[in-house]
């Protein structure tokens, strides 16, 4: 009885993946995939390897760029600014805490790089796509 409700507790952990994300490859403005579909106990490992960003939650829609210090929008996650000038390749570990969309960019230049384009979305569903929300951050 009690094994069994231990490895049911394990469950989560044993299933759990990875999802590896970079960011500011090939010295753009992007995150690189820029939609990530995550399981609950599921990380994304975001790798800085151009210039400086951020990893940062951000709102849907409205005033996204840039997304506001320690993140916006439900549960928000910042990792704040992470340079890779001296080649260290600095990471951001975010663990998937459930499976509602969630929208993140990048907060360096008072918004530029998140107006660019430089944006992501994990687990984005038919009423919030990552499509729309590029666009949203694009025009805000
Ligand atoms: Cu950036």
């Amino acid at each position: 009885m009690f094994s069994k409700v231990f490895f049911l507790a394990l469950l989560p952990s044993i299933f759990a993946v990875n999802h590896a994300v970079s960011v500011g490859a090939n010295n753009a403005l992007a995150f690189s995939p820029t939609t990530i579909t995550a399981a609950v106990g599921d990380t994304i490992t975001f790798t800085v390897v151009s210039r400086n960003h951020s990893i940062s939650s951000a709102q849907f829609s409205g005033a996204i760029c840039p997304p506001p210090a320690g993140g916006a929008g439900f549960g928000p996650f910042d990792s704040g600014f992470l340079s890779n000038l001296d080649g260290s390749l600095p990471t951001f570990v975010y663990t998937v805490v459930d499976t509602q969309p969630r929208f993140g960019a990048c907060r360096q230049a008072n918004g530029g790089h998140c107006r660019a384009g430089m944006t992501f979305a994990i687990n984005p569903d038919a009423s919030h796509t990552y499509a729309d929300f590029l666009a949203n951050a694009r025009a805000s």
